[in-house]
């Protein structure tokens, strides 16, 4: 399919070194994929879901120790260790291809050797990139299909150019020989004994973030963990927001948000652009343009519901390969916590075992049907709220940068940062409570800088100067924000009802880019008056609710600084620029 040199060194290397028994290209055709997925359902891989009901949809589990991304075992490779971050794993490159390499010697015999090529961005625009893996995964293939552009076209237009490597096998799926492996130095990813996510879809976090990123470093722009949503106003012009939170802290909800009634019956509509990676460049007029580079959605299907993401629940409703939730064995269907009150009474959980909804295990706890990380892949086209730029190479101008996470205390709902660098802090220091979205454990408060700290392909204060850099090439920069829809109460209740009445603080978000509405200054940025956030329509919120989710607690800021002081003396070449702003926050904090 292609008389790309390198790519066919590439294919004879591998060949060579993990010796399967024949290679297949991946060309993009329907009648492919459905051979593929027929392959796949005929070797157990996929189970076909109910085709009157979920047409085109399939469902997989994976093996019960390869549930997520394994940030303990995703290494970034350099000639220097200074060239990667202290608080990410580090290989020197030279040690990292002999280790592998022994890896992958001879394991793919008997097996299929995949070739995807795909291209991150719409295919042939001058900022898409192109990949190519190299996989024996037919998952693998019928993922990237679904979450990127793949096949010939995309070979096309590589022509005789240069192009970024993904290797894969999934190998053993051995918990202990795991490495995801990135040389940026080389444009090149290495993925071994894994098969889910964003350990193996290399188009994804391994591509988009962790090599993009330093090529972003490198060519001036920015490859960041976030969302990019539009909201209409009843005039119809649209302002487009991206937003950076960390893995499972609500991006693909964000994303999709529908308006409240009140919000509806005056006309506003919210588009969604992406659902977790921009890629973000100065645009021609000096202000910061964000496209996807994906083409689908990999959206975590626990909570997805009617009420609380109706357009994520439709997008999956074809064309969808769901992984990890419960099977409904009475309609073939699928089933997963948060659905809907009415789990399957003859299921399947997610690791194959007979279920039902009330079956609870030894110390008496509900036994789940799906995985709290079990996932939905869905096409882009299915979403009901697809933006009509979804496709546009040049991308959409940003009004508002916005970061946030999972604080059940501390961070108040909605903050303004006084400047481009007060936002780079801001966002260089928040922190999250973790999630199933990677291994270990769930819920510790860690320090996630951008929603980036699993995936930055480089030194994480080089990072920072790149945010700082970017800044200054921007004449019109969006401004900064951030947010946290997970403050609780004494009994550990989230106070905001989040979702859909987020709409609420985006509202204020783009009145404030637009000079059009007050704010009070406080030590950490600017707060809205209570008063200005809309509550009408809203159950049992008030005035006083939205005051109390607005409370800055001097004394637990204060120990907030000294954990941002702390997080920094973990990484090196933090610049000055951001200790400058860690020394004023102080300072207001003390005054
Ligand atoms: P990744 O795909 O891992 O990057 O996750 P994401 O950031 O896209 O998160 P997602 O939107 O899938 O939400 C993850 C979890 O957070 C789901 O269980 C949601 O139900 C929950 N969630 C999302 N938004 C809100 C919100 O506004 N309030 C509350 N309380 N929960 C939310
Ligand atoms: C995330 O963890 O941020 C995801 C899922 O979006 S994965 O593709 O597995 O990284
Ligand atoms: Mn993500």
């Amino acid at each position: 399919m292609t008389s790309n040199k390198k790519v066919l060194a590439f294919i004879e290397e591998t060949k060579a070194l993990c010796d399967p028994k024949e290679v297949v290209w991946v060309d993009g055709s329907e009648a492919q994929l459905e051979a593929f997925r027929k392959q796949a359902v005929e070797e157990g891989i996929l189970i076909k879901l109910n085709q009157d009901l979920l047409p085109g949809c399939y469902l997989h589990r994976t093996t019960q120790n390869d549930v997520a991304r394994v940030e303990g075992r995703t290494y970034i490779c350099s000639k220097n260790k200074d060239d990667s971050s202290p608080i990410n794993n580090w290989m020197e490159s030279g040690e990292a291809y002999d280790m592998l390499k022994k890896l992958f010697k001879g394991c793919m015999k008997g097996r299929t050797l995949y070739v995807i090529p795909y291209s991150m961005g719409a295919v042939g625009s001058k900022f898409s990139k192109i990949g190519i893996e190299l996989t024996d995964s037919i998952y693998v293939v019928l993922n990237m299909a679904i979450l990127s552009r793949v096949g010939r076209k995309v070979l096309d237009v590589l022509g005789d150019g240069d192009f970024v490597k993904g290797l894969h096998s999934y190998a053993e799926l051995s918990e202990e020989k795991r490495y995801i492996c990135h040389f940026p130095e080389d444009d090149t990813i290495i993925s071994i004994n894994s098969n889910y996510g964003g350990n193996v879809l290399l188009g994804k976090k391994c591509f988009a973030l962790r090599i993009a990123s330093y090529l972003g470093k490198t060519e001036g722009w920015m490859a960041e963990h976030m969302l990019i949503l539009g909201v209409e106003y009843p005039n119809g012009e649209t302002k487009y927001i991206a937003a950076a939170f960390p893995s499972a802290c609500g991006k693909t909800n964000l994303a999709m948000l529908i308006p409240p009634e009140v919000y509806k019956k005056k006309g506003y509509k919210v588009w969604c652009v992406g659902d977790d990676i921009a890629w973000i460049r100065v645009g021609a007029d000096g202000r910061l343009y964000a496209v996807n580079p994906e083409n689908g959605f990999f959206g975590v299907a626990p909570g997805t519901n009617e009420k609380s993401n109706p357009n994520a629940l439709h997008t999956t409703q074809k064309n969808t390969i769901f992984t990890n939730v419960a099977y409904n064995a009475d309609n073939g269907t699928v089933w997963w916590e948060g659905l809907d009150k009415n789990p399957p009474k003859n299921g399947i959980d997610w690791k194959g075992n007979p279920w039902n909804g009330d079956m609870k295990d030894a110390e008496g706890k509900p036994v789940k049907g799906a995985h709290p990380n079990s996932r939905f892949t869905a096409p882009a086209v299915n979403c009901p709220c697809l933006s009509k730029e979804f496709e546009n190479p040049d991308g959409v101008p940003l009004s508002a940068i916005v970061f946030g996470g999972r604080r059940a205390k501390t961070a108040p709902l909605v903050y303004q940062s006084t400047s481009w660098n007060n936002g780079v802090f801001v966002g260089s220091s928040m922190a999250s409570e973790t999630t199933a979205a990677a291994t270990g454990a769930v819920g510790v408060v860690r320090r996630d800088p951008m929603a980036m700290r699993p995936f930055v392909g480089y030194n994480m204060g080089d990072y920072f100067a790149h945010w700082i850099e970017m800044g200054k090439k921007v004449k019109n920069p969006p401004k900064i924000f951030n947010v946290n829809w997970f403050r609780t109460d004494d009994e550990g209740h989230f106070i905001w009802p989040g979702f859909g009445d987020n709409m609420r603080v985006l509202e204020w978000i783009l009145a404030r880019c637009e000079d059009k509405v007050d704010a009070v200054e406080t030590p950490i940025g600017y707060v809205p008056k209570a008063e200005d956030i809309n509550i009408e329509g809203l159950d049992g919120i008030t005035v006083d609710t939205v005051k109390g989710l607005l409370e800055i607690d001097k004394n637990t800021w204060k120990e907030e600084a000294d954990g941002i002081e702390k997080f920094y003396g973990e990484l090196t070449r933090v610049p000055q620029e951001l200790k400058d702003e860690l020394a004023a926050l102080k300072k207001r904090l003390d005054a």
